[in-house]
């Protein structure tokens, strides 16, 4: 994981949404371009950028470390989740990426798919030398609230168990309980997962402040970023928390200035 870490902290930028969610409610003028995306990774400063291999092989210029998502659906199919690999590791690796992204619907009655592929995966990773991690969200009928504590500690420890060098879950609402699922993680690297835009910044903020108190690695961070007015000022305060500890009041001042 170390090509995504600067002094054990990480802070990567998250750009799959148009095939996941479509290129719709989430995407402006600005942002449905994916060079203003690897812009904003470069001059944001962010330890990765994660892509499709479509986006990956027209737009990345290689200012940042790659991840590329393995595996991807859209949000037209209803009924129980499930994501397939639509890149293999070799070819990912020949588009430049130093890690891969795959996306696990834990609780989907067809769980078990995405757990075998994310098995290969793994295993495929491993060999070139690489890190594999886990987008472990839990979904489908079974699961009531995918935010719920024991939910995500168990999406943490999943990915733990599976051989995920790093997990990317949702965020459970205070530090204690997110706490929880990082021990749950044990030697697996957590990273929150940024969600919808959230209201104000401030409660953007006091969640990534909260992960990083609880022990999180860092952040992988989609729409509160290149949805905001100014997402240079955003990674600026992003940056305080994460890589300087700092206090939200400080990381506020930065995305006002
Ligand atoms: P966001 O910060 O925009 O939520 O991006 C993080 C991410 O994991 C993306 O990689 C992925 O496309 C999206 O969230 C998944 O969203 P959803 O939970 O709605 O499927």
């Amino acid at each position: 994981m170390n090509s995504f870490l600067r002094d054990g902290k990480g802070m990567l930028l998250a750009y799959d949404q148009g095939f996941e969610h479509g290129p719709s409610a989430d995407f402006n003028d600005k942002n449905i371009d994916p060079s203003y995306i690897m812009e904003i990774a470069a001059q944001g400063d962010f330890t990765g950028v994660v892509f499709h291999k479509g986006i990956a092989e027209k737009y990345y210029t290689g200012k940042v470390p790659l991840i590329v998502k393995l595996n991807g659906k859209t949000s037209l199919p209803k009924g129980e989740p499930v994501s397939t690999l639509v890149c293999s590791v070799e070819e990912a690796i020949s588009l430049g990426a130093k890690g891969v992204g795959y996306t696990i619907y834990l609780g989907s009655a067809n769980e078990s798919v995405m757990l075998e592929e994310f098995g290969e995966v793994e295993e495929e990773a491993h060999k070139r030398g690489i890190p594999a991690i886990a987008w472990v969200y839990p979904r489908g009928e079974a699961v009531k609230n995918d935010t719920a504590p024991e939910i995500v500690a168990y999406a943490a420890r999943a990915g733990l168990e599976m051989g995920a060098d790093a997990v990317k879950i949702k965020y459970t609402g205070a530090t204690d309980s997110f706490r929880w699922a990082v021990r749950a993680a044990g030697l697996t690297k957590v990273f929150m997962s940024g969600g919808p835009k959230a209201p104000t910044d401030e409660s953007f903020l006091g969640q990534v402040k909260g992960a990083m108190d609880a022990g999180a690695t860092g952040l992988a961070v989609g729409r509160n970023v290149w949805q905001h007015s100014n997402p240079l000022k955003m990674a600026a305060a992003l940056h305080e928390i994460i890589f300087n500890n700092g206090q939200i009041e400080k990381a506020l001042e930065l995305v006002a200035q």
